[in-house]
């Protein structure tokens, strides 16, 4: 069991949950606007170096929860494809078609963007977005896209899963009260990146 697991945390998934996951089988594909469109296996993503942030995910239903977030930064993954000047928005697709975009700019450099595989070295499991899901700590939930298999570099916005369902499109935080999985208390929170607790 996970610590997302262990914790209960709520569970989001507009596709369902799949009964198994098949590592082995596995592809994430990166293409659009890239100079090299990647297809990388489970192997070849945890063959990345990769980074742990201790941070928030952060729900507009009204739940955050903390835990150790491993993965790939995205601005690797970018790197290596290689970034085509009229690439402006990242698409982000899961196995059953969930789809969510950001703007680059919301998710390179200063920004925490995992394409991510663990959570307290644990491996995130079918109910949890595994084999490799988004994590995106300063939006709202839904931008971190779970079972994630493609990723699309494009030059227009497009509207995603929750945003083609009234949830904005920037997906920044809004302060509020919140169920804090990790202590089991609602609190407030003062909008922005939930960092105060
Ligand atoms: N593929 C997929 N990814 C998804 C969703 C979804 O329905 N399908 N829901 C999103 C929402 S609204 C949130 S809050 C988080 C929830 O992550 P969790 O289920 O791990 O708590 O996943 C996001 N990623
Ligand atoms: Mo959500």
């Amino acid at each position: 069991m996970n610590i997302l697991e262990k914790l209960n945390t709520p569970i989001f998934s507009a596709e369902g949950i799949p009964s198994k996951l098949d590592y082995d089988n596995y592809k994430l594909r990166i293409d659009g606007l890239v100079e090299n469109e990647l297809i990388l296996s489970f192997e070849d993503i945890k063959a990345m170096s990769f980074k742990t942030y201790n941070k928030r995910l952060t729900s507009v239903s009204g739940f955050t929860v903390r835990a150790k977030w491993t993965g790939v930064p995205l601005d690797d993954l970018l790197k290596k494809a290689g970034l085509k000047s009229n690439a402006k928005y990242l698409l982000s697709t899961s196995a059953g078609g969930y789809t969510s975009c950001v703007p680059l700019s919301e998710v390179t450099e200063n920004k925490v963007c995992l394409v991510c595989y663990l959570v307290d070295n644990e491996l995130l499991g079918p109910k949890y977005g595994g084999p490799v899901r988004l994590f995106i700590p300063h939006l709202w939930g839904y931008k971190s896209t779970k079972y994630l298999v493609m990723l699309s570099l494009i030059e227009k916005y497009i509207k995603g899963y929750w945003e083609s369902r009234g949830y904005t499109d920037s997906a920044e935080i809004e302060p509020g009260m919140t169920y804090d999985v990790n202590s089991g208390k609602r609190k407030q929170i003062k909008g922005g990146e939930v960092t105060e607790f």
